[in-house]
Order: structure tokens, then sequence, then C-alpha cells
């Protein structure tokens, strides 16, 4: 492949002679290409070909590399203020001190692949062009899924600027060695996903997993995105995008962001229970939202595919996804059911045995999880049989509604809405949730994690409120909502989630179109008790009750937890924040003469 972008061929050139593979191989996208590398993944016994499905292949990791690791992971800004406080920093020529020499020869009996990728539509006035070397061809075969990898994404380039992106599994194999199916570096202390946010550039040694290795995906396009997107004036977040349209015909889309593994795909593939209504897909993980010259924010989705959780997706909780992975799939620490398909817990579907994620032997009772709880499926965007007709489109869609989330057991009320845009800034930048299996830290324990976004802030976190704070004066903003789906009485969910979500759904643009009062509370607007469209589903009405309540007692103590977290990030933080926070406490703590006219809130 031929490209005339000196600095490209430059750095290619430069890498090559460091690393030392045994050969450099530019990747032009194309189908032959594909099926070759393919192929040669089969031979070498990375991949294992799903019976099951066409075109689908199974693949288990080292179980030392199963997830993000975010302990591992830093912003290498000039100076440690920029990087802020939800961030690992490190100087940038120090972290290039440790890690350059790390990246010598380390690919050596090795292919190097280019590949040459575009996140977001060519047409976007988004896209950026992203390179990334990597000696993983487990890491091109899931690029080639993620994002829009070769020649076409070459030829956007031209000879401009693109975002390198330096991968390497840190496995060099020597002469005469036997190489193993997942080559990594086993030492967790050893590896490093490494943001430099003011050259724009990644480095990433060790890993080969998800977001560590697919660098167009957090690294590229939410942790260096963030950063260009506040020099450029538009946001990179964390947001599922759907449309949903109503039985008159009209269209609203929205997106949505929740801490990792908290149901984005199902919630962006949701199927309504409600008939007439239609929710549509555009994105399940990132968003790029652009204000647009009619004072609108326009979202698109810089990914090309799926990288999504697979325990717990089944037909009967997201059929959609399970149709999207029907074929040209590829799953990574699932189990492989003697039926000749994937499994794992969750699936819906009986089996008589398997071979677990760490290939032993696996039979159901046995005590142990058949598929590790981060285990993924990748697939392509197209394969979404509700895919969105706007999803390629450059210009993206116009947001009505944007919507924050995150798995909390009490407090928050199944929906709020925001009283303006900076009450909603205040909301995302609360957002707190139970940790998930998606990063290799403590799981079950609720963290802050503020517009989901605390893994991929590429910078200072409070520089990143006040970028939001600063859209407050576009003409036709979408409005914020703040959900969870998983309060809990006990081990019971108060909400049966999933489909029914499509019924909250159904409320916001109910709120949208001015349909429905809404209820004030010391929180922002929840659905009175009748608003919500519960045809066909049973809930009693004290959980109903719990579900829209916003309880006083339980957010003085959290508006306290969020005090405390706003002091936890410096002085930085933007008054306008500070100023929500005590417009809050004031709300549910009236001074006598208030108390009288809002005491029946709560
Ligand atoms: C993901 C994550 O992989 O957020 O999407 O961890
Ligand atoms: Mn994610």
């Amino acid at each position: 492949m031929q490209t005339t972008n000196q600095k490209l061929k430059d750095w290619v050139e430069q890498i090559a002679n460091h690393c030392l593979p045994q050969d450099v191989y530019w990747c032009d996208g194309s189908k032959t290409e594909q099926d070759n590398l393919l192929k040669e993944l089969v031979a070498q016994g990375t991949f294992k070909p799903v019976a099951a499905r066409p075109n689908s292949y199974w693949v288990c990791s080292h179980p030392s590399d199963v997830a993000r690791v975010e302990k591992r992971t830093f912003i290498c800004s000039r100076k440690e203020e920029d990087a802020g406080p939800t961030n690992n920093w490190m100087d940038p020529a120090q972290m290039k001190q440790i890690l350059w020499p790390k990246f010598a020869g380390c690919m050596q009996g090795r292919r190097m692949y280019v590949i040459p990728f575009c996140m977001g539509p060519y047409d976007s006035p988004l896209a950026k062009i992203g390179v990334e070397i990597t000696d993983s061809p487990y890491v091109v075969a899931n690029m080639y899924l993620m994002a829009r990898v070769g020649e076409k994404a070459l030829a956007k380039l031209g000879n401009g600027d693109f975002i390198p992106c330096l991968h390497s599994v840190g496995a060099p194999l020597l002469a005469g060695q036997k190489d193993v199916p997942w080559p990594c570096e086993p030492d967790p202390e050893n590896k490093y996903i490494v943001q430099f946010p003011e050259e724009h550039m990644i480095w990433s040694y060790g890993s080969g997993y998800g977001g560590n290795a697919l660098l167009g995906k957090k690294c590229l396009a939410l942790r260096i995105a963030s950063v260009m997107a506040r020099k450029e004036g538009w946001l990179a977040e964390h947001m599922l995008i759907l449309s949903l349209t109503n039985p008159q015909g009209k269209t609203f889309y929205m997106a949505a962001a929740f801490p990792s593994a908290c149901g984005k795909t199902n919630l962006a593939m949701l199927k309504m229970p409600l008939p007439g209504w239609q929710v549509k897909c555009l994105g399940d993980d990132i968003a790029w939202l652009r204000p647009g010259s009619d004072g609108r924010l326009w979202a698109i989705n810089p990914e090309y595919g799926f990288f999504g959780v697979a325990p717990g997706t089944s037909g009967k909780t997201n059929a959609q996804a399970m149709a999207a992975m029907e074929k040209n799939a590829i799953f990574t620490n699932v189990a492989l059911a003697d039926d000749g398909d994937v499994w794992w817990e969750g699936i819906d579907r009986e089996i008589t045995g398997a071979i677990d994620w760490q290939g032993a032997r696996w039979t159901p009772g046995c005590g142990r999880k058949a598929a590790h709880p981060n285990s993924r499926f990748t697939a392509p965007l197209s394969q979404c049989p509700i895919l969105d007709e706007h999803w390629n489109d450059g210009e993206g869609v116009p947001l009505s509604a944007i919507i924050f989330g995150g798995r909390r057991p009490s407090t928050v009320p199944l929906v709020t809405e925001a009283f303006s845009w900076e009450h909603g800034v205040f909301f995302g930048s609360a957002i707190a949730s139970e940790t998930t299996a998606a990063n290799l830290d403590q799981v079950g324990i609720v963290r802050r994690d503020p517009f989901a976004m605390r893994p991929f802030f590429g910078y200072h976190v409070c520089d990143y409120f006040q970028h939001w704070l600063s859209f407050k004066n576009l003409s036709h903003l979408p409005r914020i909502f703040m959900v969870n789906w998983f309060q809990k009485e006990g081990e019971r969910f108060l909400w049966p989630g999933y489909s029914d979500n499509g019924r909250v759904l159904k409320w916001i643009t109910q709120r949208l179109e001015n349909k429905v009062p809404g209820q004030k509370s010391a929180l922002g607007i929840n659905p009175g008790l009748q608003e919500l469209d519960l045809t066909g589903l049973k809930i009693a009405a004290s959980d109903l009750a719990r579900l829209l309540t916003c309880d006083g007692h339980q957010w003085k103590k959290e508006a306290q937890s969020i005090a405390e977290f706003y002091q936890s990030l410096g002085p930085k933080v933007p008054p306008a924040l500070w100023q929500q926070l005590t417009d809050l406490q004031k709300r549910l703590d009236p001074s006598p003469r208030e108390h009288h006219s809002s005491c029946c809130m709560f």
C-alpha cells in the first residue's frame, strides 16, 4: 500500500528499526486480507472457528490479561496539574525513558502490522485518522470490526496529521521459541497504557486485551479525543446513541452515559414493550457531540462495531445483539460448548458441557463460571438488525435528550429530569456506580464516576466540567435526565429493567413534548405516580412509589458525599457546580418559611 505521507513513513520506519519485527505489513482493509489473517490466527492456535456461526471465532486470553488496567493507565501531560486528580500521571519524558527501552526489540520474531483507521464516518467534520502499529494479529482482526480500516483511511489522511498509536504485547519470539496462543506481558506491573495528550500520541505495552490494545477505542476516541474536543469546541463521551420513534412517527435522538458494564449495549438496542414505539441503535459505547450552526448538539458514533460484554446477553435480554453476532464475530473469553456454539452465563441455552475460558472442562453446576465476567463479543455495527438509518451520516443526529445513569442499589430514583443545563451537568458530575468486572480493580463498591468518564478523561476532570458548562448558551440544547435501573430491596431489583426501561424513554419524550407535567422534587422533575406507561407490567404500588421518589433523608447523605467528592477534586471544581450542590441542599433542607410550601415534596 502506498502513502505519500512522509511523517507516517518516517514513523513506521523508526518504530520498525526500534522494535525489530520480522517484517512490516500495511493493512489495506480488504476482504482477502481479512480472510488470510483469520486463517493465520486459526493456524497458529489463537482462534478456533465457532462451528455454529459463519466466519466467527473463539479466543481465550492469558488469565492475567482480561480487562482494562486502570492502575497502569497514564495521562502523560507536561504538567501534572493538567492530568488532574482522577488520572495516573507521569512526566512524558520520564515515561518515554521507561517505555522506549521496553519497545526495543519487543517485536522480534513477530510481524508488525500498520493499521490506518478512521474514527467516525469518513465524511464527518469530526472524523479523526489514527494509525495503529501492533504486533498482535488479534488486535488487527478486532480493529477490522471496530474501526474503518485500511486504504480509505489512508486516502483520507493524505499528507495530513494522524494520531500515532503504538502497541506491542511485549512478548518477543526468540529464535526457536514456540509461540503461545495469547502472547502478552504476564506481570501486571509491567503493562503500560499511555496517552500523551499534548502530542496526541498513544503507547501501549504488555496487554493484548480490549481497550488496552484496540487503541482506537478508549485511548483515542475518549482520552485523546476528549483533549482535542476541548480545544476544538466539542465533546468526546462514553455514551450510547439511540433513536426512539413514537407511534405518530416522530423520532427523538438520545445519548446516554453509564459506567462500564451497566447495560449500555442493552439500552442502545432496546425492544420497546409498548406497541407502535421503536428504538434504533447508532452506537453502544462512544459518542462525539458537536454543536451545530442550528444551536443543537449533533452526535456521531466514532466506532464501527460493538465490543460488548457477553455474560447476561441472551435472546431475552438483547435479541438484537444476539442477531448482530450471528456471523463474522469474535468471542473473547467466553466458553465453547459441546454443541459447537459459544456459551456464557445468562445466555439462556441449556448445555451439557463446555470448554471454559481457561481451556478446562466445564459442566453445569461445577461451581465455576464458564465465561469470564468481562468476556466480550466483537461484531460489526452493520449487523445490528435495528441499526438507525443515520448511523453512518457524517453530520450525525441532533440530540433531544442526554441521559446519565449508574448502578445504584438505593438513593437515585428511576428517572429525574434536570431543571437546566447546569443542573444536568451537576447530575453528570456526580454519577456514581457499583464497580463491575470491566476493569481489574475492586468489584462491587460504589465509586463516583463523573460522566461515566472517570477512566477516560484525557485531562483535568474539573476543566472537563467547565467545558461541559461552556455549552450552556447553545440555543437548542438537549434536556438532561438522570436514571437508575438498579434500585434494590435486599437482593430483589425494584424495577424489571431491560426492555421495560423503554417506559422511561417514553416518559422522557413526553417531557420533551410537554405532554406530562412531571412532579417537582428537591432533586429535579420525576414522573408523577400516574405518568409512566405501565401497560402490561405488574409492579407493586409501594415499589413504584419508592422508584419515583427522591428520599430526602438519603439525599442529604448523598449531597454530603458529593461535597466530599468535589473537595477531593481540589480547588478547580467550577463554582457553578458548587452552587448547584448548595441549591440542592437548600431544597432538601428549606428554611422554615420555605419549608411550609415545599414539605409535601418528600
Ligand atoms: C468498555 C468499557 O469496554 O467501558 O466499553 O470498559
Ligand atoms: Mn465502555
